[in-house]
């Protein structure tokens, strides 16, 4: 400590305590250790203050993580990270993703000191206000830099391997001239707690993805306190067994990063480093506790640590030397990536072009011809199949037509029929396939899938059974909060997968998931549904889009004789009239999926007695609820209304209005054969057709 520095120009209490108080808590605390390399760590110390004061003003974040990383990012961002702040988006850039999102004014602060203009100074000061770029999380879209939303711990970790997986797929097919580049990701022990990262980091092991590189704020400290109370992995050979290279170093010595990076580079599997920090480091009492984690460190604590740190400058003042030096640390990117640019303008015209167009997210033509002629074809061939089927068959077209789709399946893909005659394995070493063997990881795998759409350049989908929705139910919801284009096939959707019983049976699901704000929930009746509805999914580039699909075979109801379709997709408007007449119609049944036979059968049966019914298909209520009033009243009609669906009622009151009647599910399924459980659930068209006379 400096005993004739200037006095602080501070307002207010921390004036008064920094200048007053002569036993402050910069005074009882050791000494910091001296710095390897005082210029950095000075610009280190840039990022501990600015995290400090942002939390200070906002009353609320995590001091802790940003203060404790601020050497490792000070060495990955000025040495290492291939990044651009002029052009954020450049294809081939690293990707730095920061699982701990709760750190997240670490990376506003690199974002801001590095020059990206769109984090400014002020924003900074915004932390965590309504309308700020720098929300209390990191949130994709907000701000340029920011590659996924983090916050929930071990999606971001979960995201990275898609990233990388994404950039090795793209790399074999567009050669390394093109793309070449790093995932770096920052992750905090509860990172390493989440389950998913341990799907995700075996996912990665498996398939060697060597450019991952993960650093670990190794601190020892989680929110209950010291993470001895709930922690006692080993996590490098934890990762050692999952087939990364795993190593230890101290996490405030830039040599030690550095001389870490190097060796990741050279690397031939996926890198984790666990780097010893001090949460907090700086901070005179709160360092190395749970203390620092998430609350502001107070006025007292927050001066006597720029006291400690030799820090001399009121609240987001950089001074000048410190802040050329971080701009300077985003210049080299600007060469790199033009040097990329002159690599891409040399490549072959058809070859770039593709690739162009894959980054700006446009589908190939022909989609449309394509779907109206396997609607054709399934009209033709008037196949009794189930949609996981038809979805299959769909597929086998779109693979050929689309290149940017990678499937894949959470170890259920002949269940799922999810892999396309055309499709090849992608493989440890040979990346050039088109499907992905997640294994029986269906979080990890979407949470992969997140990654590999917000890369961009592919699209992916993934299947598993409609009930293990819920195992990947939260990387779900962050597609769909930040409007990522991920498409789940989920087959199995109801009791009608039969005798493998209720645990199996989803009822809940399409409720729960039809919650969710920003997803796209299909549930198509029939084969040329099905491909009107992988049109729809395939289009939506901006949400996540899931198709529920059955096991068990289902008529065709799109047949001659019934609407066509042919210039329109008539699930595009989310419900339609599917069958009416001949006269006003005395009672409209509802329907989605398996269930719109069961409605069709009840309109015969109803018929018989001249009673006329109406079928509406409603295979996207998202999309139905998009469309202006009038469609839905002339949809829905102004008779009674019955609504058919093997799943809870919830969410149908909104259609059926106060006096309409639901045929469904009110408990869990039970295990036999399909033909038994309609019947014992009373989900058959008698059963319909009696509830409809009861409305008359
Ligand atoms: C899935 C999930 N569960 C719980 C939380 C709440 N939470 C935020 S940080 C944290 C743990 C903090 O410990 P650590 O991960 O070691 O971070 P550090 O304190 O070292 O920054 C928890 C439980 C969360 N963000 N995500």
């Amino acid at each position: 400590m400096q005993a004739n520095r200037p006095k602080l120009a501070l307002d207010g209490p921390l004036n008064h305590l920094a200048v007053m108080n002569t036993t402050t808590p910069a005074a009882t605390a050791p000494p910091l250790p001296a710095p390897r390399d005082p210029k950095l760590r000075r610009m280190a110390d840039a990022l501990r203050v600015l995290a400090m004061d942002a939390v200070e003003q906002a009353k609320s974040g995590h001091p802790g993580m940003p203060m404790g990383m601020a050497d490792i990012a000070t060495v990955l961002f000025t040495q290492f990270l291939r990044f651009d702040p002029q052009a954020p988006d450049w294809p081939d850039r690293d990707r730095f993703v920061l699982s701990n999102g709760h750190g997240c004014m670490l990376l506003y602060g690199l974002l801001h000191l590095t020059g990206y203009p769109d984090m400014t100074l002020d924003e900074l000061k915004r932390f965590r206000q309504l309308g700020s770029r720098t929300a209390g999380h990191p949130e994709r879209g907000h701000a340029s830099g920011i590659e996924v939303t983090t916050g929930p711990l071990g999606q971001g970790f979960g995201n990275s391997v898609g990233l990388a997986l994404a950039e090795r797929v793209l790399a074999a097919e567009f050669r390394d001239e093109i793309v070449d580049h790093r995932t770096y990701v920052f992750a905090s022990d509860g990172d390493l707690m989440e389950g998913v990262s341990h799907e995700a980091a075996s996912l990665a092991g498996h398939l060697g993805l060597n450019k991952l590189i993960v650093f670990y704020d190794d601190n020892s400290i989680s929110i209950d306190g010291p993470t001895e109370l709930a922690f006692s992995d080993d996590p490098l050979l934890r990762f050692h067994g999952y087939g990364w290279a795993a190593e230890r170093i101290d996490g405030h010595d830039t040599e030690a990063i550095a001389d870490a990076i190097r060796r990741a580079h050279n690397s031939d599997r996926p890198n984790l480093i666990a780097c010893r920090t001090t949460i907090a480091f700086g901070a005179p009492t709160k360092a190395g506790t749970a203390a620092a984690h998430g609350a502001p460190l107070g006025a007292a604590e927050v001066a006597a640590a720029r006291e400690r740190l030799g820090w001399d400058y009121p609240p987001f003042v950089i001074p000048e030397d410190v802040r050329t030096a971080w701009r300077a640390a985003g210049e080299p990117g600007g060469p790199l990536r033009r040097a990329w640019e002159e690599r891409l303008h040399a490549a072959p015209a058809a070859r770039r072009a593709e690739f162009l167009r894959r980054q700006r997210g446009e589908l190939p033509g022909g989609l449309d011809a394509a779907i109206a002629k396997s609607c054709d074809d399934f009209r033709a061939a008037n196949p009794r199949i189930a949609t996981r089927q038809a979805s299959g068959t769909v597929l086998d077209t779109l693979t050929k037509l689309v290149p940017e789709l990678v499937g894949g399946s959470a170890d259920l893909t002949p269940s799922n029929n999810t892999k396309a005659k055309d499709q090849k394995d992608v493989r440890r070493g040979d990346f050039s396939g088109r499907y992905i063997r997640y294994g029986v990881r269906e979080h990890g795998m979407a949470a992969a899938m997140n990654g590999i759409a917000a890369h961009r350049g592919l699209i992916p989908y993934g299947g598993t059974f409609l009930t293990f929705s819920d195992y990947a139910r939260p990387s779900i919801r962050l597609a769909a909060f930040t409007g990522l284009g991920v498409i789940y096939v989920m087959t199995h959707d109801s009791i009608g997968l039969g005798e493998d019983g209720p645990t199996h049976q989803p009822v809940e699901h399409l409720a729960a998931l039809r919650a969710m704000p920003g997803l796209y929930v299909y549930r198509p009746a029939d084969p040329v549904e099905t491909a009107e509805c992988w049109a729809l999914a395939l289009q939506r580039r901006d949400a996540p889009s899931l198709l529920a699909l059955t096991r068990q075979p289902l008529p065709l109801l799109r047949g001659d004789g019934s609407p066509r379709g042919t210039d329109r997709n008539l699930c595009a408007r989310g419900a339609y009239v599917l069958a009416e007449g001949p006269h006003a119609r005395q009672v409209t049944l509802l329907a989605t999926g398996s269930e719109v036979s069961v409605a069709s059968a009840t309109r015969e049966l109803l018929a018989r007695d001249g009673i006329v019914a109406a079928v509406v298909s409603m295979p996207c209520w998202e999309l139905f609820e998009a469309q202006p009033q009038a469609y839905r009243d002339a949809v829905l009609g102004s008779a009674p209304r019955v609504a058919i669906e093997a799943a809870v009622r919830l969410g149908w009151e909104r259609w059926l209005g106060t006096r309409g009647a639901f045929i469904g599910m009110s408990g869990f399924g039970a295990s036999a054969p399909v033909e038994a459980l309609y019947p014992h659930f009373e989900i058959t068209a008698e059963k319909v057709a009696e509830a409809a006379r009861s409305l008359l």
